[in-house]
């Protein structure tokens, strides 16, 4: 669990700002799960997906259970969903957002720094966080950013290793990554058919040459 004061996100698009979602925010708390590193060497993609979902059941029921405790003590507290639902699509580019990104947030809150794969790394878990947080009325005890990188400089794995080529570095093409990583399976239901950018990160499963 670590603290971001509001005052950090005034970075963040508007509209996707905590003071957008709760005017009287003071504080995030983000909260994270490990996911099991076993699940990225099945064969099949189910272990993974079944993971994925328990994951956002677990983060969901975590944060919605917090949320309720602080509002006992008199505290406003809002649970931001760690996957579905959000609002915002745009339906020509297939581009969703959340109504407030949890990577961005994390990384605020000094969980980690962002990847060139866009996705959070953690010095201790790398990119396997599985990530949820709180919208708070009260300041809390900010935590301080993290002190290490985590890319190397000349590093393109990730980049190179998308089969959609969907990533350049900082941004990611939405349109492309969905149509290979979210698959409807014939016998129903649907499984997360790729992870390559997290897998094949050496930094995946924590980081083994942080840079101070
Ligand atoms: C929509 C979504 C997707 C989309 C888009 C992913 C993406 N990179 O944004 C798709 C379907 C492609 C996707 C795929 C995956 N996802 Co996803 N996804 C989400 C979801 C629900 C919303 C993310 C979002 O809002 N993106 C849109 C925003 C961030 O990007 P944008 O519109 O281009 O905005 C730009 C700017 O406006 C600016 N910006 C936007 N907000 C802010 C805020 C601040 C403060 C600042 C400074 C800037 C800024 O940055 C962006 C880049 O330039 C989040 C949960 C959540 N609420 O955060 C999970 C989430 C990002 N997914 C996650 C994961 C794990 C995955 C997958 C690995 C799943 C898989 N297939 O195995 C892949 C990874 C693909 C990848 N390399 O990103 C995790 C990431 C955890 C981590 N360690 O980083 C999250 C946080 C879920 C969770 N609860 O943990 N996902
Ligand atoms: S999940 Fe797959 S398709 Fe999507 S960005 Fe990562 S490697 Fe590319
Ligand atoms: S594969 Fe390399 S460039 Fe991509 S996120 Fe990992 S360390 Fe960064």
């Amino acid at each position: 669990m670590r603290i971001a004061p509001v005052g950090r996100f005034a970075g963040a698009p508007e509209g996707f700002r905590p003071g957008d979602i709760d005017p009287g925010c003071r504080s995030l708390v983000v909260v994270a799960c490990r996911f099991p590193l076993g699940t990225l060497q099945a064969a099949s993609n189910v272990p993974y997906t079944l993971v994925r979902n328990r994951l956002v059941d677990r983060l969901d029921t975590l944060t919605c259970t917090l949320a309720a405790a602080l509002e006992t003590e008199g505290i406003t507290a809002m649970p931001i969903p760690s996957a579905e639902p959000y609002e915002h699509w745009d339906a020509a580019r297939r581009h969703g957002r959340g109504i407030l990104s949890l990577k961005h947030a994390a990384v605020l809150a000094g969980l980690g720094v962002m990847g060139k794969n866009t996705l959070l790394i953690n010095e201790r878990y790398g990119n396997m966080l599985w990530l949820g947080a709180v919208l708070v009325g009260v300041d809390l005890e900010p935590d301080p950013l993290a002190a290490y990188e985590a890319c190397l400089a000349k590093c393109t794995i990730c980049l190179d290793a998308c089969p959609q080529h969907a990533l350049d570095g900082t941004t990611i093409d939405q349109r492309r990554c969905r149509e290979r990583s979210i698959s409807v399976t014939e016998g129903g239901g649907w499984v997360l058919s790729c992870n390559t950018c997290r897998k094949v990160c050496p930094q995946h499963a924590g980081l083994k040459r942080p840079h101070r």
